[in-house]
C-alpha cells in the first residue's frame, strides 16, 4: 500500500510533469491561478546566483559613486567605454546576428575576433547563449521562452537567470537545431577553453590595462572591471525586459516585442526589437538601413567593405510594407507623415 508522502511530488518537476507531459501546478486543478503565477510559484530559486549578483551590483554601485565624483582617470572611463563596445560586438553581430540567427557568413578572422570579444562579454558560452535565444525566438514570451516576458520586468530582466528554468524551456529546446553552431570550430574551440578565456578576456585584461597601463590602483581597476560588466549585462537584459515591454509595435501589434529607442542607445543597435522579431534574419535587426543608435550595423557594414562579412541578408521595402499594413499598430507611418507635416 502506498503511504500519503510517497503520493506527494518531491520536486517542482515532479510538480509540473506527468509522463513527460507539462499539467500545471496541481492546485490549478480547478484552474484559479494563472499560468505564469504558476510558473512563479513553482520556480527553484538558485541562491549562489542571487549571492554573485548581489555583490556584482553592490560593487557596480560603488564603482557609479567612484565615477560620479570624479574619483576615476578619463583614460579610465574611455578604455572602459571602447572595451564595453568591443565585448557587446561579440554578443550583438557575434552570438546574436551571426550565431544565433545567420544573417550573415563571417571569414575565420572575424570569427575569432568576435569569439574573443564574446568571452570578454561573459554571458555563457556562444552555443549555450545562441540555444537560448532561439529558443526565445521560437517560443516568445510562453513558458518555454527561457526569460518569458509575460513574467514580469524583473523576470525577464534577470531573474531568469536566478532560478532553474520552466519545465518547457528543456523540452520544447530540444526541438530547436543547434548543429550548424556546433559545427563551427571557433564555437568548439570557446566551449573547451571557456574558463581561461573569460577569466582572460573578461577580467585579466582590463583589469591589466587599467591598473598597469593606464595607473589606477588595484582595488580601484577591479572595481572598474566588475562595474563595467555588470552595466553591460543589465545593457543586455534590458533588451528582454524594456524591448518587450515598452514602445511602438509598427511591424506586428500582436506580439510583446517594441522598438524602444533607449535601449537601441544602450544596446548598440538591439532595441528595434518589434522588427526584430518580425524579421529575425535581417542583419541590421532593424528596418530603414539607417546607422539611427544602431553601431553593430555599422561596424558590420564595415567588416562586409573589407571582405570579412559576407552575404549580409536584410528584407525588401515591399515586404516590410506589406507586413506594416496588415500586422502593425500604424504608430511609424504617423510618426513619418507626423515629422513630413
Ligand atoms: C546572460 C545572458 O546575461 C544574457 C542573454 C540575453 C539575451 C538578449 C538577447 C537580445 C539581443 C542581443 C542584445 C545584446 C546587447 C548587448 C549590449 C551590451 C552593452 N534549449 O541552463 P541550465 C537543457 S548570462 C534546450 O543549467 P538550469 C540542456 O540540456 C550572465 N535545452 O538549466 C542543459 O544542459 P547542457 C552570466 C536546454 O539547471 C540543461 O538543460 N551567466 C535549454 O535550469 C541544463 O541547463 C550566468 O549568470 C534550452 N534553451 O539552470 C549563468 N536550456 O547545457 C546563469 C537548458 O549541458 N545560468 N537546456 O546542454 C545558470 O546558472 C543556469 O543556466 C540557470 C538555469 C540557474 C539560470
Ligand atoms: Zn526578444
Ligand atoms: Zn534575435
Amino acid at each position: 500500500c502506498s503511504s500519503p508522502e510517497k503520493d506527494e511530488p518531491k520536486t517542482a518537476e515532479e510538480n509540473n510533469l506527468i509522463n513527460g507531459q507539462y499539467i500545471g501546478h496541481r492546485e490549478d486543478a480547478q484552474g484559479l491561478l494563472k499560468n505564469n503565477d504558476l510558473a512563479t510559484k513553482n520556480m527553484e530559486i538558485v541562491w549562489k546566483n542571487v549571492a554573485i549578483f548581489v555583490v556584482l551590483h553592490s560593487v557596480t554601485v560603488y564603482g557609479l559613486y567612484l565615477l560620479f565624483t570624479f574619483q576615476l582617470k578619463i583614460a579610465t572611463v574611455l578604455f572602459a567605454y571602447f572595451y564595453t563596445m568591443y565585448a557587446a560586438f561579440g554578443i550583438t553581430a557575434g552570438a546574436h546576428r551571426l550565431w544565433a540567427h545567420r544573417s550573415y557568413i563571417a571569414k575565420l578572422p572575424l570569427r575569432i575576433f568576435l569569439m574573443l570579444a564574446q568571452s570578454a562579454a561573459l554571458q555563457n558560452d556562444i552555443h549555450e547563449w545562441a540555444r537560448d535565444h532561439r529558443v526565445h525566438h521560437k517560443f516568445t514570451d510562453s513558458d518555454a521562452d527561457p526569460h518569458n516576458a509575460k513574467r514580469g520586468f524583473f523576470f525577464s530582466h534577470v531573474g531568469w537567470l536566478m532560478c532553474k528554468k520552466h519545465p518547457d524551456v528543456f523540452t520544447k529546446g530540444k526541438t530547436v537545431d543547434m548543429s550548424d553552431v556546433l559545427n563551427d570550430p571557433v564555437v568548439r574551440f570557446q566551449r573547451k577553453y571557456y574558463l581561461p578565456l573569460i577569466l582572460l578576456m573578461n577580467l585579466t585584461v582590463p583589469t591589466y590595462v587599467t591598473y598597469c597601463w593606464i595607473g589606477e590602483d588595484f582595488w580601484t581597476s577591479v572595481i572598474v572591471t566588475f562595474g563595467r560588466y555588470v552595466l553591460s549585462l543589465n545593457g543586455t537584459w534590458l533588451v528582454n525586459s524594456a524591448a518587450h515591454i515598452w514602445g511602438m509595435k509598427p511591424y506586428d501589434q500582436n506580439i510583446k516585442p517594441t522598438e524602444n529607442k533607449f535601449v537601441a542607445a544602450v544596446a548598440f543597435g538591439e532595441g528595434w526589437h518589434n522588427y526584430h522579431h518580425v524579421f529575425p534574419w535581417d542583419y541590421k535587426a532593424a528596418e530603414l538601413g539607417n546607422y539611427k543608435w544602431n553601431f553593430t550595423t555599422c561596424f558590420l557594414d564595415f567588416m562586409a567593405k573589407i571582405g570579412w562579412a559576407t552575404d549580409l541578408k536584410t528584407t525588401s521595402e515591399e515586404i516590410i510594407r506589406k507586413r506594416m499594413l496588415r500586422t502593425g499598430d500604424n504608430s511609424l507611418r504617423l510618426t513619418l507623415q507626423n515629422q513630413e507635416s
